[in-house]
Protein backbone atom coordinates (compact mmCIF):
# COMPACT_ATOMS: atom_id res chain seq x y z
CA UNK A 1 0.00 0.00 0.00
CA UNK A 2 1.28 3.28 -0.99
CA UNK A 3 0.34 5.32 2.75
CA UNK A 4 2.24 2.87 4.79
CA UNK A 5 3.03 4.03 8.45
CA UNK A 6 6.73 4.71 7.50
CA UNK A 7 5.65 7.26 5.13
CA UNK A 8 3.40 8.96 7.67
CA UNK A 9 6.35 9.16 9.68
CA UNK A 10 8.50 10.07 7.28
CA UNK A 11 6.29 12.95 6.49
CA UNK A 12 5.88 14.15 9.94
CA UNK A 13 9.54 14.27 10.11
CA UNK A 14 9.80 16.99 6.49
CA UNK A 15 6.70 18.93 9.04
CA UNK A 16 9.43 22.27 8.48
CA UNK A 17 9.73 21.97 4.63
CA UNK A 18 5.88 21.71 4.83
CA UNK A 19 5.24 24.95 6.95
CA UNK A 20 7.62 26.33 4.61
CA UNK A 21 5.53 25.36 1.72
CA UNK A 22 2.22 26.36 3.31
CA UNK A 23 3.49 30.08 3.58
CA UNK A 24 4.42 29.75 -0.49
CA UNK A 25 0.91 29.03 -1.88
CA UNK A 26 0.02 25.35 -1.26
CA UNK A 27 -3.40 26.66 -0.63
CA UNK A 28 -3.05 26.20 3.08
CA UNK A 29 -4.16 28.65 5.83
CA UNK A 30 -1.61 31.37 5.24
CA UNK A 31 0.57 32.85 8.37
CA UNK A 32 2.33 35.27 7.97
CA UNK A 33 6.38 34.28 7.70
CA UNK A 34 8.17 34.69 10.80
CA UNK A 35 11.37 34.81 8.59
CA UNK A 36 12.12 35.51 5.28
CA UNK A 37 12.22 33.05 3.20
CA UNK A 38 13.18 33.08 -0.78
CA UNK A 39 10.99 30.93 -2.90
CA UNK A 40 14.10 30.67 -5.37
CA UNK A 41 16.14 29.37 -2.50
CA UNK A 42 13.65 25.92 -2.09
CA UNK A 43 13.54 23.10 -4.54
CA UNK A 44 10.41 22.17 -6.30
CA UNK A 45 10.06 19.91 -3.91
CA UNK A 46 10.51 21.51 -0.96
CA UNK A 47 8.72 24.55 -2.20
CA UNK A 48 5.39 21.88 -2.82
CA UNK A 49 5.76 19.69 0.30
CA UNK A 50 5.58 16.64 -2.02
CA UNK A 51 6.86 14.28 1.16
CA UNK A 52 3.74 14.96 3.10
CA UNK A 53 1.34 14.47 -0.13
CA UNK A 54 1.04 10.80 0.70
CA UNK A 55 -0.04 11.08 4.07
CA UNK A 56 -2.75 13.57 3.20
CA UNK A 57 -3.99 11.24 0.05
CA UNK A 58 -7.18 9.47 0.52
CA UNK A 59 -7.11 5.33 0.64
CA UNK A 60 -7.89 4.40 -2.15
CA UNK A 61 -8.93 0.60 -2.20
CA UNK A 62 -8.06 -2.09 -4.79
CA UNK A 63 -11.68 -2.06 -6.51
CA UNK A 64 -11.91 1.48 -6.33
CA UNK A 65 -12.78 2.51 -9.98
CA UNK A 66 -12.41 6.24 -9.13
CA UNK A 67 -8.58 6.45 -10.45
CA UNK A 68 -6.13 8.74 -12.30
CA UNK A 69 -5.42 6.99 -15.27
CA UNK A 70 -2.41 7.90 -17.53
CA UNK A 71 -2.62 6.57 -20.93
CA UNK A 72 0.52 4.90 -22.26
CA UNK A 73 1.55 4.59 -25.80
CA UNK A 74 4.41 1.69 -25.10
CA UNK A 75 5.91 2.37 -28.50
CA UNK A 76 7.08 6.06 -27.78
CA UNK A 77 6.76 6.09 -24.09
CA UNK A 78 10.54 4.54 -22.81
CA UNK A 79 12.70 2.03 -24.32
CA UNK A 80 14.87 -0.51 -22.08
CA UNK A 81 16.98 -2.10 -24.70
CA UNK A 82 18.31 0.62 -26.98
CA UNK A 83 16.36 -0.12 -30.18
CA UNK A 84 14.73 2.82 -29.90
CA UNK A 85 11.00 1.42 -29.68
CA UNK A 86 9.68 1.70 -26.41
CA UNK A 87 8.47 -1.79 -24.28
CA UNK A 88 7.31 -2.57 -21.07
CA UNK A 89 10.49 -2.82 -19.48
CA UNK A 90 10.95 0.77 -20.44
CA UNK A 91 7.38 1.12 -18.44
CA UNK A 92 8.59 -0.23 -15.70
CA UNK A 93 11.51 1.39 -15.27
CA UNK A 94 9.52 4.57 -15.51
CA UNK A 95 6.98 3.96 -12.60
CA UNK A 96 8.16 5.96 -10.16
CA UNK A 97 7.68 8.95 -12.06
CA UNK A 98 3.96 7.63 -12.98
CA UNK A 99 3.50 7.25 -9.36
CA UNK A 100 4.68 10.28 -8.52
CA UNK A 101 3.14 12.51 -10.39
CA UNK A 102 -0.23 10.88 -9.01
CA UNK A 103 -1.17 8.69 -11.34
CA UNK A 104 -2.65 5.39 -9.97
CA UNK A 105 -4.43 3.72 -13.34
CA UNK A 106 -2.51 3.12 -16.83
CA UNK A 107 -4.04 2.34 -19.78
CA UNK A 108 -1.90 0.83 -22.24
CA UNK A 109 -3.23 1.60 -26.11
CA UNK A 110 -2.21 -1.83 -27.34
CA UNK A 111 0.32 -4.52 -26.77
CA UNK A 112 -0.83 -6.87 -28.77
CA UNK A 113 1.12 -8.56 -31.91
CA UNK A 114 0.22 -6.40 -34.52
CA UNK A 115 1.82 -5.23 -38.10
CA UNK A 116 1.27 -1.86 -37.53
CA UNK A 117 3.49 0.66 -34.81
CA UNK A 118 -0.10 1.40 -33.36
CA UNK A 119 -1.16 -1.96 -33.00
CA UNK A 120 -4.95 -1.58 -33.29
CA UNK A 121 -4.95 -4.29 -35.51
CA UNK A 122 -4.25 -7.46 -33.70
CA UNK A 123 -2.22 -10.65 -35.28
CA UNK A 124 -2.98 -12.35 -32.00
CA UNK A 125 -5.18 -12.16 -28.76
CA UNK A 126 -2.50 -14.08 -26.53
CA UNK A 127 0.46 -12.78 -26.22
CA UNK A 128 2.37 -9.73 -26.27
CA UNK A 129 4.02 -7.58 -28.98
CA UNK A 130 7.61 -9.19 -29.33
CA UNK A 131 8.87 -5.26 -29.76
CA UNK A 132 6.94 -4.65 -26.58
CA UNK A 133 8.49 -7.99 -24.57
CA UNK A 134 6.82 -10.67 -23.58
CA UNK A 135 4.11 -12.18 -21.72
CA UNK A 136 6.47 -12.42 -18.80
CA UNK A 137 7.56 -8.89 -18.92
CA UNK A 138 4.19 -7.95 -18.98
CA UNK A 139 2.98 -9.89 -15.60
CA UNK A 140 6.27 -8.16 -14.31
CA UNK A 141 4.33 -4.61 -15.51
CA UNK A 142 0.84 -5.97 -13.44
CA UNK A 143 3.31 -7.36 -10.07
CA UNK A 144 4.72 -3.73 -9.94
CA UNK A 145 2.00 -1.96 -10.36
CA UNK A 146 -0.31 -3.47 -7.74
CA UNK A 147 2.69 -2.93 -5.29
CA UNK A 148 2.03 0.44 -5.68
CA UNK A 149 -2.11 0.72 -6.12
CA UNK A 150 -1.65 1.30 -9.35
CA UNK A 151 -4.20 -0.86 -11.95
CA UNK A 152 -3.92 -1.73 -15.53
CA UNK A 153 -6.24 -1.19 -18.26
CA UNK A 154 -5.44 -2.25 -21.95
CA UNK A 155 -7.05 -1.78 -25.46
CA UNK A 156 -9.18 -4.40 -26.16
CA UNK A 157 -9.97 -4.36 -30.15
CA UNK A 158 -12.86 -6.60 -31.22
CA UNK A 159 -14.44 -4.50 -33.54
CA UNK A 160 -11.71 -6.03 -36.00
CA UNK A 161 -8.67 -7.79 -36.58
CA UNK A 162 -5.60 -7.54 -38.42
CA UNK A 163 -6.29 -8.80 -41.93
CA UNK A 164 -3.14 -11.65 -41.08
CA UNK A 165 -4.87 -12.73 -38.12
CA UNK A 166 -5.24 -16.63 -38.63
CA UNK A 167 -9.19 -16.86 -38.52
CA UNK A 168 -9.41 -13.92 -41.37
CA UNK A 169 -6.74 -15.88 -43.48
CA UNK A 170 -8.25 -19.17 -43.23
CA UNK A 171 -11.44 -17.86 -43.80
CA UNK A 172 -10.50 -15.81 -47.11
CA UNK A 173 -8.12 -19.36 -48.35
CA UNK A 174 -11.48 -21.03 -47.83
CA UNK A 175 -13.91 -18.71 -49.85
CA UNK A 176 -11.02 -18.94 -52.64
CA UNK A 177 -11.77 -22.72 -52.35
CA UNK A 178 -15.33 -22.44 -53.46
CA UNK A 179 -16.28 -23.21 -57.06
CA UNK A 180 -18.37 -20.93 -59.01
CA UNK A 181 -21.97 -20.56 -57.27
CA UNK A 182 -20.78 -22.36 -54.51
CA UNK A 183 -22.40 -21.64 -51.08
CA UNK A 184 -20.08 -21.63 -47.37
CA UNK A 185 -20.51 -24.35 -45.20
CA UNK A 186 -19.93 -22.91 -41.78
CA UNK A 187 -19.49 -26.18 -40.04
CA UNK A 188 -17.01 -27.16 -42.57
CA UNK A 189 -15.13 -23.78 -42.15
CA UNK A 190 -16.40 -21.44 -38.46
CA UNK A 191 -13.88 -19.08 -39.48
CA UNK A 192 -16.05 -18.31 -42.84
CA UNK A 193 -18.17 -16.99 -40.15
CA UNK A 194 -16.40 -14.71 -38.38
CA UNK A 195 -16.66 -11.64 -40.06
CA UNK A 196 -18.94 -9.82 -42.06
CA UNK A 197 -18.45 -11.66 -45.61
CA UNK A 198 -20.87 -11.46 -48.14
CA UNK A 199 -21.08 -12.18 -52.39
CA UNK A 200 -19.50 -9.22 -54.08
CA UNK A 201 -22.39 -8.48 -56.36
CA UNK A 202 -24.69 -8.05 -52.87
CA UNK A 203 -22.42 -5.31 -51.83
CA UNK A 204 -21.63 -3.85 -55.23
CA UNK A 205 -21.30 0.21 -54.70
CA UNK A 206 -20.82 -0.73 -50.52
CA UNK A 207 -17.18 1.39 -50.23
CA UNK A 208 -16.40 -0.41 -47.36
CA UNK A 209 -15.90 -3.82 -48.63
CA UNK A 210 -12.95 -5.45 -50.16
CA UNK A 211 -12.98 -7.69 -52.49
CA UNK A 212 -11.55 -11.59 -51.36
CA UNK A 213 -9.28 -11.91 -55.13
CA UNK A 214 -9.98 -15.14 -57.02
CA UNK A 215 -13.26 -15.44 -54.86
CA UNK A 216 -16.75 -14.13 -55.28
CA UNK A 217 -16.72 -12.63 -52.02
CA UNK A 218 -15.97 -9.65 -50.52
CA UNK A 219 -15.64 -8.80 -46.43
CA UNK A 220 -16.33 -5.53 -44.65
CA UNK A 221 -13.53 -2.98 -43.37
CA UNK A 222 -15.12 -0.24 -41.98
CA UNK A 223 -11.47 0.97 -41.21
CA UNK A 224 -10.06 -0.01 -44.78
CA UNK A 225 -8.78 -3.39 -45.83
CA UNK A 226 -6.29 -4.12 -43.77
CA UNK A 227 -9.07 -4.47 -40.70
CA UNK A 228 -11.86 -6.77 -41.67
CA UNK A 229 -14.71 -6.30 -39.34
CA UNK A 230 -15.61 -9.20 -37.09
CA UNK A 231 -19.27 -10.33 -37.24
CA UNK A 232 -20.55 -9.76 -33.86
CA UNK A 233 -23.71 -11.69 -34.35
CA UNK A 234 -21.91 -14.66 -34.34
CA UNK A 235 -21.62 -16.90 -30.90
CA UNK A 236 -18.40 -17.95 -31.92
CA UNK A 237 -16.66 -15.00 -32.29
CA UNK A 238 -18.58 -13.48 -28.70
CA UNK A 239 -17.19 -17.24 -27.47
CA UNK A 240 -13.95 -16.38 -28.98
CA UNK A 241 -13.82 -12.28 -26.98
CA UNK A 242 -14.92 -14.27 -23.68
CA UNK A 243 -11.90 -16.32 -23.60
CA UNK A 244 -9.44 -13.22 -24.72
CA UNK A 245 -10.60 -11.24 -21.78
CA UNK A 246 -10.66 -14.66 -19.48
CA UNK A 247 -7.06 -14.83 -20.37
CA UNK A 248 -6.20 -10.99 -19.47
CA UNK A 249 -8.20 -11.31 -16.69
CA UNK A 250 -6.53 -13.92 -15.74
CA UNK A 251 -2.54 -12.41 -16.03
CA UNK A 252 -3.92 -9.91 -13.46
CA UNK A 253 -5.15 -7.07 -15.53
CA UNK A 254 -8.26 -4.86 -14.04
CA UNK A 255 -10.19 -3.98 -17.23
CA UNK A 256 -10.29 -2.74 -20.23
CA UNK A 257 -10.77 0.36 -23.06
CA UNK A 258 -13.15 -1.01 -25.89
CA UNK A 259 -11.86 0.66 -29.02
CA UNK A 260 -14.06 1.47 -31.79
CA UNK A 261 -17.40 1.07 -29.95
CA UNK A 262 -19.77 3.16 -32.67
CA UNK A 263 -18.42 0.88 -35.24
CA UNK A 264 -19.44 -2.61 -33.98
CA UNK A 265 -22.46 -2.50 -35.81
CA UNK A 266 -22.12 0.88 -37.91
CA UNK A 267 -25.15 2.82 -37.98
CA UNK A 268 -27.06 0.75 -35.35
CA UNK A 269 -26.77 1.24 -32.35
CA UNK A 270 -29.44 -0.30 -30.89
CA UNK A 271 -27.08 -3.44 -31.79
CA UNK A 272 -24.43 -1.84 -30.36
CA UNK A 273 -25.80 -1.19 -27.02
CA UNK A 274 -26.65 -4.80 -27.31
CA UNK A 275 -23.00 -5.53 -28.04
CA UNK A 276 -22.04 -3.22 -24.88
CA UNK A 277 -24.83 -5.17 -21.98
CA UNK A 278 -23.14 -8.50 -23.43
CA UNK A 279 -20.08 -7.44 -22.65
CA UNK A 280 -20.72 -5.62 -18.63
CA UNK A 281 -22.38 -8.76 -18.05
CA UNK A 282 -19.56 -10.80 -19.38
CA UNK A 283 -17.01 -8.96 -17.18
CA UNK A 284 -19.12 -8.97 -14.24
CA UNK A 285 -19.26 -12.22 -13.99
CA UNK A 286 -15.45 -12.99 -14.32
CA UNK A 287 -14.48 -10.07 -12.38
CA UNK A 288 -17.04 -7.93 -10.78
CA UNK A 289 -14.98 -5.20 -9.82
CA UNK A 290 -12.83 -5.06 -13.39
CA UNK A 291 -13.55 -1.64 -14.85
CA UNK A 292 -14.39 -0.29 -18.47
CA UNK A 293 -14.46 1.98 -20.45
CA UNK A 294 -15.71 2.54 -23.80
CA UNK A 295 -14.59 5.21 -26.64
CA UNK A 296 -17.39 6.22 -28.65
CA UNK A 297 -16.49 9.55 -30.18
CA UNK A 298 -19.85 11.04 -30.41
CA UNK A 299 -21.67 14.33 -28.62
CA UNK A 300 -22.96 14.19 -25.16
CA UNK A 301 -26.61 13.28 -26.19
CA UNK A 302 -25.38 10.20 -27.96
CA UNK A 303 -22.54 8.94 -24.98
CA UNK A 304 -26.25 9.74 -22.74
CA UNK A 305 -28.34 6.89 -24.56
CA UNK A 306 -24.98 4.39 -25.21
CA UNK A 307 -24.93 4.59 -21.13
CA UNK A 308 -28.94 3.05 -21.15
CA UNK A 309 -26.35 -0.21 -21.96
CA UNK A 310 -25.66 -0.47 -18.49
CA UNK A 311 -21.84 -0.36 -19.97
CA UNK A 312 -20.32 1.45 -16.93
CA UNK A 313 -18.03 4.13 -18.60
CA UNK A 314 -16.97 6.37 -21.95
CA UNK A 315 -14.72 8.64 -22.58
CA UNK A 316 -16.97 12.36 -22.29
CA UNK A 317 -16.05 13.15 -26.13
CA UNK A 318 -18.42 16.31 -25.49
CA UNK A 319 -15.22 17.91 -23.15
CA UNK A 320 -12.33 16.06 -24.77
CA UNK A 321 -10.56 17.66 -28.05
CA UNK A 322 -10.04 20.90 -29.36
CA UNK A 323 -14.02 21.51 -30.12
CA UNK A 324 -14.80 19.96 -26.85
CA UNK A 325 -16.58 22.11 -23.72
CA UNK A 326 -13.39 22.43 -21.81
CA UNK A 327 -11.62 23.89 -24.58
CA UNK A 328 -13.81 25.93 -26.42
CA UNK A 329 -15.45 27.25 -22.66
CA UNK A 330 -11.65 28.56 -21.91
CA UNK A 331 -11.18 29.85 -25.08
CA UNK A 332 -14.34 32.17 -25.05
CA UNK A 333 -13.62 32.71 -21.21
CA UNK A 334 -17.44 31.52 -20.15
CA UNK A 335 -16.74 29.40 -17.36
CA UNK A 336 -20.39 30.12 -16.18
CA UNK A 337 -21.21 28.16 -19.52
CA UNK A 338 -18.82 25.33 -18.76
CA UNK A 339 -20.47 25.02 -14.88
CA UNK A 340 -23.80 24.51 -16.56
CA UNK A 341 -22.52 22.02 -18.49
CA UNK A 342 -21.18 20.28 -15.99
CA UNK A 343 -23.96 19.89 -13.63
CA UNK A 344 -26.08 19.07 -16.81
CA UNK A 345 -24.47 16.72 -18.74
CA UNK A 346 -23.39 14.47 -15.18
CA UNK A 347 -26.44 14.47 -14.50
CA UNK A 348 -27.55 13.53 -17.84
CA UNK A 349 -25.51 10.46 -17.95
CA UNK A 350 -26.76 8.98 -14.18
CA UNK A 351 -30.37 9.36 -15.56
CA UNK A 352 -29.17 6.37 -18.63
CA UNK A 353 -27.01 4.52 -15.64
CA UNK A 354 -27.06 5.54 -12.11
CA UNK A 355 -23.57 3.43 -11.87
CA UNK A 356 -21.70 5.08 -14.67
CA UNK A 357 -18.59 6.43 -14.10
CA UNK A 358 -17.63 9.42 -16.15
CA UNK A 359 -14.04 9.39 -18.09
CA UNK A 360 -12.88 12.99 -18.67
CA UNK A 361 -9.97 13.58 -20.95
CA UNK A 362 -8.59 16.52 -22.89
CA UNK A 363 -6.77 14.83 -25.47
CA UNK A 364 -5.71 11.28 -26.21
CA UNK A 365 -3.57 9.90 -29.51
CA UNK A 366 -6.48 10.37 -31.83
CA UNK A 367 -6.53 14.20 -31.37
CA UNK A 368 -4.26 16.67 -31.10
CA UNK A 369 -1.93 18.11 -28.23
CA UNK A 370 -3.31 20.58 -26.06
CA UNK A 371 -1.08 23.04 -26.39
CA UNK A 372 -1.94 23.57 -30.14
CA UNK A 373 -5.47 23.81 -28.63
CA UNK A 374 -4.29 26.90 -26.55
CA UNK A 375 -2.25 28.67 -29.00
CA UNK A 376 0.79 27.09 -26.96
CA UNK A 377 -0.84 29.97 -24.00
CA UNK A 378 1.10 28.23 -21.41
CA UNK A 379 -1.98 29.80 -18.70
CA UNK A 380 -4.92 27.96 -20.29
CA UNK A 381 -2.75 25.02 -21.09
CA UNK A 382 -2.87 24.54 -17.33
CA UNK A 383 -6.02 25.41 -16.84
CA UNK A 384 -7.60 23.33 -19.19
CA UNK A 385 -5.93 19.98 -17.34
CA UNK A 386 -6.81 21.58 -14.51
CA UNK A 387 -10.57 21.69 -15.42
CA UNK A 388 -10.07 17.89 -16.74
CA UNK A 389 -8.97 16.78 -13.42
CA UNK A 390 -11.85 18.47 -11.77
CA UNK A 391 -14.38 16.66 -13.52
CA UNK A 392 -15.99 13.64 -11.45
CA UNK A 393 -15.23 10.02 -12.33
CA UNK A 394 -11.89 8.78 -13.86
CA UNK A 395 -9.36 11.37 -15.10
CA UNK A 396 -7.60 10.44 -18.38
CA UNK A 397 -4.11 12.10 -18.89
CA UNK A 398 -2.51 11.03 -22.22
CA UNK A 399 1.42 10.84 -21.77
CA UNK A 400 3.18 14.04 -22.47
CA UNK A 401 0.32 16.20 -21.90
CA UNK A 402 1.44 16.90 -18.39
CA UNK A 403 4.87 18.11 -20.23
CA UNK A 404 2.50 20.50 -22.64
CA UNK A 405 4.47 18.14 -25.40
CA UNK A 406 3.09 19.55 -29.49
CA UNK A 407 1.57 16.76 -31.55
CA UNK A 408 -0.91 17.99 -34.58
CA UNK A 409 -1.47 16.97 -38.16
CA UNK A 410 -1.25 13.05 -38.56
CA UNK A 411 -1.22 10.37 -35.98
CA UNK A 412 2.49 9.73 -35.76
CA UNK A 413 3.04 13.29 -34.93
CA UNK A 414 0.69 13.15 -31.69
CA UNK A 415 2.31 10.08 -30.48
CA UNK A 416 5.80 11.47 -30.49
CA UNK A 417 8.59 10.30 -28.21
CA UNK A 418 7.34 10.80 -24.06
CA UNK A 419 10.09 13.73 -24.02
CA UNK A 420 12.01 12.76 -20.85
CA UNK A 421 15.06 14.38 -21.69
CA UNK A 422 16.27 17.90 -23.83
CA UNK A 423 18.73 15.35 -25.36
CA UNK A 424 17.30 13.46 -28.29
CA UNK A 425 19.21 9.84 -27.35
CA UNK A 426 19.59 8.35 -24.11
CA UNK A 427 18.37 5.78 -21.61
CA UNK A 428 14.60 5.84 -22.39
CA UNK A 429 14.00 7.72 -25.29
CA UNK A 430 12.49 6.30 -28.18
CA UNK A 431 13.00 7.18 -31.82
CA UNK A 432 8.65 7.43 -32.35
CA UNK A 433 6.92 6.35 -35.47
CA UNK A 434 8.62 6.49 -38.41
CA UNK A 435 6.19 8.36 -40.47
CA UNK A 436 6.55 11.37 -37.83
CA UNK A 437 7.87 14.57 -38.88
CA UNK A 438 11.03 15.23 -37.72
CA UNK A 439 11.21 18.94 -36.69
CA UNK A 440 8.86 18.84 -33.68
CA UNK A 441 9.95 20.84 -30.87
CA UNK A 442 8.44 20.41 -27.34
CA UNK A 443 8.41 24.04 -26.49
CA UNK A 444 7.78 24.18 -23.01
CA UNK A 445 11.09 21.54 -22.76
CA UNK A 446 11.77 18.13 -21.56
CA UNK A 447 11.11 16.33 -18.15
CA UNK A 448 14.66 17.71 -16.71
CA UNK A 449 13.92 21.19 -17.25
CA UNK A 450 10.67 20.87 -16.10
CA UNK A 451 11.19 19.03 -13.14
CA UNK A 452 13.52 21.91 -11.89
CA UNK A 453 11.22 24.93 -12.47
CA UNK A 454 8.34 25.72 -10.05
CA UNK A 455 6.17 27.45 -12.90
CA UNK A 456 6.31 24.75 -15.04
CA UNK A 457 3.44 22.85 -16.54
CA UNK A 458 4.68 19.63 -15.07
CA UNK A 459 4.36 20.80 -11.46
CA UNK A 460 1.15 22.64 -11.93
CA UNK A 461 -0.06 18.83 -13.02
CA UNK A 462 1.04 17.05 -10.12
CA UNK A 463 -0.04 19.27 -8.01
CA UNK A 464 -3.24 19.21 -9.33
CA UNK A 465 -3.49 15.71 -9.65
CA UNK A 466 -2.74 15.50 -6.01
CA UNK A 467 -5.22 17.82 -4.79
CA UNK A 468 -7.48 15.59 -7.09
CA UNK A 469 -6.11 12.45 -4.57
CA UNK A 470 -6.61 14.44 -1.30
CA UNK A 471 -10.28 15.21 -1.54
CA UNK A 472 -12.51 12.52 -2.54
CA UNK A 473 -15.01 15.16 -3.36
CA UNK A 474 -13.16 16.02 -6.25
CA UNK A 475 -13.74 12.52 -8.07
CA UNK A 476 -16.71 10.95 -6.50
CA UNK A 477 -19.21 14.15 -5.88
CA UNK A 478 -22.22 15.33 -7.74
CA UNK A 479 -21.57 18.34 -9.17
CA UNK A 480 -23.86 21.66 -9.15
CA UNK A 481 -23.06 24.97 -11.11
CA UNK A 482 -23.20 28.02 -9.03
CA UNK A 483 -23.81 31.41 -11.08
CA UNK A 484 -21.00 33.16 -9.11
CA UNK A 485 -22.14 36.98 -11.03
CA UNK A 486 -19.39 36.97 -13.42
CA UNK A 487 -19.21 34.96 -16.81
CA UNK A 488 -15.78 34.34 -16.47
CA UNK A 489 -16.11 32.59 -13.09
CA UNK A 490 -16.55 28.50 -13.52
CA UNK A 491 -17.98 27.75 -9.98
CA UNK A 492 -18.92 24.55 -8.63
CA UNK A 493 -19.84 22.79 -5.88
CA UNK A 494 -19.23 18.60 -5.11
CA UNK A 495 -21.01 16.40 -3.05
CA UNK A 496 -19.95 13.38 -1.46
CA UNK A 497 -20.78 11.13 1.53
CA UNK A 498 -22.23 14.76 3.30
CA UNK A 499 -19.36 16.45 2.63
CA UNK A 500 -19.06 19.71 -0.08
CA UNK A 501 -16.29 21.06 -1.81
CA UNK A 502 -16.40 24.37 -3.77
CA UNK A 503 -14.01 25.09 -6.43
CA UNK A 504 -14.17 28.75 -8.42
CA UNK A 505 -12.03 28.77 -11.58
CA UNK A 506 -11.20 32.49 -13.17
CA UNK A 507 -11.33 31.53 -16.73
CA UNK A 508 -10.77 35.82 -17.33
CA UNK A 509 -6.98 37.22 -17.82
CA UNK A 510 -7.65 39.84 -14.62
CA UNK A 511 -7.66 38.95 -11.05
CA UNK A 512 -11.49 38.78 -9.75
CA UNK A 513 -13.04 39.24 -6.64
CA UNK A 514 -15.95 37.42 -5.82
CA UNK A 515 -18.26 38.01 -2.50
CA UNK A 516 -19.07 34.42 -0.92
CA UNK A 517 -22.51 34.56 0.36
CA UNK A 518 -22.76 31.99 3.55
CA UNK A 519 -26.19 31.32 1.33
CA UNK A 520 -24.62 29.55 -1.20
CA UNK A 521 -21.13 28.77 -0.16
CA UNK A 522 -21.22 26.63 3.06
CA UNK A 523 -17.47 26.57 3.62
CA UNK A 524 -15.21 27.04 6.77
CA UNK A 525 -12.23 27.79 5.12
CA UNK A 526 -9.88 28.11 1.71
CA UNK A 527 -8.11 24.66 1.50
CA UNK A 528 -6.15 24.76 -1.79
CA UNK A 529 -5.53 26.78 -4.88
CA UNK A 530 -3.84 26.58 -8.10
CA UNK A 531 -2.13 29.44 -9.73
CA UNK A 532 -0.47 29.41 -13.25
CA UNK A 533 2.39 31.57 -11.83
CA UNK A 534 3.15 31.13 -8.30
CA UNK A 535 3.98 34.88 -7.82
CA UNK A 536 0.33 34.99 -7.77
CA UNK A 537 -2.07 33.69 -4.76
CA UNK A 538 -5.67 33.17 -4.06
CA UNK A 539 -6.46 35.33 -0.73
CA UNK A 540 -9.33 34.76 1.25
CA UNK A 541 -10.47 37.95 3.71
CA UNK A 542 -13.94 37.53 5.23
CA UNK A 543 -16.51 36.62 2.72
CA UNK A 544 -14.28 38.27 -0.02
CA UNK A 545 -11.89 35.79 -2.78
CA UNK A 546 -9.77 37.17 -5.16
CA UNK A 547 -8.49 34.80 -7.57
CA UNK A 548 -5.43 35.53 -9.92
CA UNK A 549 -6.39 35.36 -13.30
CA UNK A 550 -6.68 31.53 -14.53
CA UNK A 551 -6.32 30.46 -10.71
CA UNK A 552 -8.22 27.79 -9.12
CA UNK A 553 -9.49 28.15 -5.28
CA UNK A 554 -10.50 24.92 -3.89
CA UNK A 555 -13.24 25.54 -0.87
CA UNK A 556 -14.18 23.19 2.50
CA1 LIG B 1 12.94 -1.38 -26.98
CA1 LIG C 1 -18.06 -3.47 -37.16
Amino acid sequence: MRKNLLKKMFALTLSSVMAISVLYGCGKEAEEPSTTINKADLTPQEYYGVDSWDAVEYEVAKEDHYRNYYEVFVYSFADSDGDGIGDIQGLISKLDYIEEMGFNGIWLMPIMPSGTYHKYDVDDYYDIDSKYGTLEDYTDLIDACHSRNINVIIDLVFNHTSSSHEWFTTACNYYKSLGAGEEPDFEECPYANYYNFAKTEDVKGKSTYSKISGSEYSYEGMFWSGMPDLNLDNPLVRAEIEDVVDFWINLGTDGFRLDAVKEYFSGHKTKNLEVLDWFETYIRSVKEDAFVVGEVWEPYSSIKSYYNSGFESFFDYGYGNNSGYIITNINTRNGLALSEKLEKTEKGYFESNPNMVNSPFLSNHDTGRIAGFCNYDENRIKLAGAINQIMSGCSFVYYGEELGMTGSGKDENKRAPMAWTSYKSGYGITVGPTAMDSDIVNQFGALDTQEKDIDSIYWYYRKMLHIRRTYEEIAKGSTTSIDAGDKEICAISKEYNGETMYILCNFGEEEKTITLSKDTYAYEKLIEYLVTNTDNEVKLNGDSITIPAYGIAFLK
